[in-house]
């Protein structure tokens, strides 16, 4: 897999992907996550990217043709499978959707910053719009962030323990249920003696219990 993310903040992102999980499965050639300066693009000598809203209103808009240059660029050297725009108000980001992402072979997202960009961006280009969550930030940066790291962490070798992905919440529409480790009794407050019984099928029974338990009393929406 491969992640191409346009941003006019780049250094947002470089910290986070040359850390944890992801800097692993970049290193081992799992995913390759690579980051652009829409300002490397500007088309002007003072390397501007946005200007004032056509119509008014505050807040500045990220021009077409820095973006369109980038990703034109990008579309030389190889095809993608979606050109994603994280924006507020675009499709709900939920496992499903990342899981079907995940089956990809390359990604763009492109980071909206100010007022947004330019619709003719979205308009022309952009074939997926997607939202992490009913909040407003201040850039697509942590977006294209949380978006990437939801994917790679599900490609085929990045996990240590390759199963433990589909035991998470909301791989199979339930919460994960509670786990426990060394000491067995922290101050008297003991670890559930049937997880230290040895019985397997009591153990998943009593996981399966806890989950549906957890997901009622914290999302029941999950359930219906
Ligand atoms: Cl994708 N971008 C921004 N700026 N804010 C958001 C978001 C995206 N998703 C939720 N809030």
């Amino acid at each position: 897999m491969r992640i191409d993310i346009l941003s006019c903040v780049p250094s947002l992102l470089d910290s986070f992907f040359a850390h944890s999980i992801l800097k692993r499965a970049q290193q081992a050639g799992f995913a390759e996550v690579v980051v652009h300066d829409i300002r490397d693009y500007s088309t002007n000598k003072h390397r501007t990217i946005d200007d004032y809203a056509f119509g008014g209103g505050a807040g500045m808009v990220l021009q077409i043709e820095p973006i369109a240059g980038c990703i034109r660029k990008l579309q030389q050297e190889r095809s993608y499978d979606e050109i994603i725009y994280l924006t507020p108000d675009g499709e709900l980001m939920q496992q499903g959707m990342v899981n079907r992402l995940s089956l990809k072979g390359n990604l763009m997202m492109i980071c909206g910053h100010y007022k947004g960009v330019d619709q003719r961006v979205r308009d022309l280009f952009v074939t997926m719009e997607i939202s992490i969550g009913d909040y407003v930030l201040s850039g697509g940066e942590l977006a294209a962030a949380v978006l990437s790291d939801a994917i790679i962490r599900l490609l085929p070798g990045v996990l240590n323990d390759e199963t433990s992905a589909l035991t998470d919440s909301f791989q199979d529409d339930l919460l994960a249920p509670p786990v426990y480790t060394r000491p067995a009794d922290f101050e008297g407050h003991k670890v559930p003696e049937i997880l230290m019984s040895g019985h397997e099928a009591k153990i998943e029974s009593w996981r399966h219990e806890q989950s549906v338990k957890r997901t009622r009393e914290r999302r029941p929406d999950l359930l219906q």
